[in-house]
């Protein structure tokens, strides 16, 4: 019986539940060791990519479109599951009893990493985390592979010719779930505030899947935690076989520390001052990213002004805080990644008043009270769109003048109605997009494409 310690033997039957990004870079490596893949997906196969269907026909694996049976799925000695498909599924549970080892994406590829590994979760910040790791990296000459959760599946990696030093992995709560031995040297744990409720169920059990990540550690691993953390002193506790350090505090034991534009890092008694400006990392959230990632790269043994060049070089991916445009002195941002509270309250943060906050999408079951104290000091006015608006609306229960918009281009020309010079525009929905757009990055483009539509001049005051 197949263990999922184990590398992947030549002619082994595994199944591919999910034929979407992970899937399709599970079937390609299985392919590569010999196995026998087997798919599985809720689409027809019509439904696939042509080039799907073209891979799958040309390498005879067998599909199964429109759902998942037991029948299909018990043909394997191992069934994977994309990182989309929730990992209590009945189907599921009853192949576990039966003695099939379930597995992620993360535990098919813990047996082949002989690389140094660094990975990267928490609910806020992993994108950009993971992707300034790369760049201070990369910047010191490390040749880095980075992907996970960001994108290029580890497995697509392991089936290239490519050879890097560092893997720096962003890894979501999804992919934990079901990791297996998966163990990474330098684990960096953001913070936990809710998010992926309605897939995990309690905040206790979403806690459990980011903190695989360290299960697997040994003496010499490292788990960086974000000191500012409410849960901080917990996760901290529960850690006893790793070093520990942490960033984002001023405790004495906190290895970065940062305040304005400057960073502070000390690893091994060797104390280094780093700054932030002139990078686009110069925000409340730019300086945390910045120490967890900076705290990485030394640990790594990266020069000083390597970092600091990394720093100079970084380019935040679009949708995180972004700076749209100004107009009559009315500054546009862009955060449609801020999908939950706690990346709301984040982006708040970073300004001193009189914003201007477009929220709402698909409810997650999220508590949207958390945001009241917040909203009542920062924002003045609230535009709400989609589904959870009126869920957001009763549980801020009337904390500042709130609106109500069918689209997005209408909550833009509200918002550029009712500004005043000094003001803030923020799109930070707190929410998913998929009631109205098909992800966070379309939800994005429509508002920075309305945002732009804007005249320069409007008519009464060109009047
Ligand atoms: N499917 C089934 N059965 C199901 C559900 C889905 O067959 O019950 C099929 C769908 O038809 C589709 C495939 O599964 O063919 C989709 O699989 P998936 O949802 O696991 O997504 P992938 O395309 O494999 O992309 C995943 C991540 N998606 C999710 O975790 C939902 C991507 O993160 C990630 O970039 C990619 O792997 C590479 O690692 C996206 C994401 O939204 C960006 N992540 C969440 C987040 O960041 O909050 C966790």
């Amino acid at each position: 019986m197949m263990d999922s310690a184990d590398k992947i033997q030549s002619g082994q039957r595994i199944v591919v539940m999910g034929l979407g990004v992970s899937g399709r870079a599970a079937v390609k490596f299985l392919v590569s060791q010999g196995a026998h893949a087997f798919v599985s997906d809720s689409r027809g196969f019509n439904a696939l990519p042509l080039a799907d269907q073209e891979y799958l026909q040309k390498n005879n694996i067998t599909f199964e479109g429109g759902g998942h049976s037991i029948s299909f799925l018990a043909q394997g000695d191992a069934i994977f599951i994309s990182p989309g498909i929730p990992t209590d599924l009945p189907l599921l549970q009853e192949m576990r009893e039966k003695g099939v080892v379930i597995l992620g994406e993360l535990a098919l590829a813990a047996p082949y990493l002989s690389e140094s590994v660094v990975a990267v979760t928490g609910t806020n910040g992993k994108t950009t985390v993971t992707a300034l790791i790369g760049e201070l990296l990369a910047s010191s000459g490390k040749k880095v592979f980075v992907g996970g959760n960001i994108g290029t599946p580890i497995l697509d990696y392991l089936c290239s010719s490519e050879k890097a030093d560092v893997l720096v992995l962003e890894l979501s709560s999804f992919q934990l779930e079901s990791a297996g031995n998966f163990c990474p040297h330098i684990g960096v744990l953001l913070n936990i505030t809710p998010d992926h409720l309605d897939r995990h169920g309690t905040m206790a059990d979403y806690l459990a899947a980011k903190m695989k990540m360290f299960s697997h550690q040994k003496t010499d691993d490292k788990a960086i935690l974000f000191a500012g953390d409410s849960g901080y002193e917990k996760v901290r506790e529960s850690l006893n076989k790793q070093e520990i350090y942490c960033f984002g505090g001023w405790q004495s034991d906190c290895a970065a520390k940062g305040r304005s534009n400057e960073v502070w890092v000390d690893v091994q008694g060797k104390p280094e001052k780093f700054s932030l400006k002139g990078s686009r990392l110069n925000s409340h959230t730019g300086l945390l990213n910045s120490e967890a990632a900076i705290l990485v790269a030394s640990l790594l043994g990266c020069e000083k002004k390597d970092i600091e060049k990394g720093l100079q070089n970084f380019a935040p991916a679009s949708h995180r805080l972004q700076h749209v445009r100004t107009r009559h002195g009315v500054e546009f941002y862009n955060d449609s990644k801020a999908t939950n509270t706690g990346a709301v309250l984040s982006a708040l943060e970073s300004f001193t008043g009189n914003v201007i906050l477009i929220a709402g999408g698909r409810d997650k079951g999220e508590d949207y009270t958390v945001l009241k104290e917040m909203v009542q000091k920062k924002v003045r006015d609230l535009l709400l769109i989609g589904e959870a608006a009126q869920a957001i609306e009763t549980a801020l229960d009337g904390v500042c003048q709130t609106r109500r918009a069918e689209t997005m281009e209408t909550a833009v020309l509200m918002a550029a109605d009712i500004a005043r010079e000094g003001d803030i525009v923020l799109l930070a929905p707190a929410c998913a997009s998929f009631d109205m757009f098909d992800n966070y990055g379309q939800r994005g483009d429509v508002f920075m494409q309305a945002v732009m539509a804007l005249p320069e001049v409007t008519t009464e005051r060109a009047a």
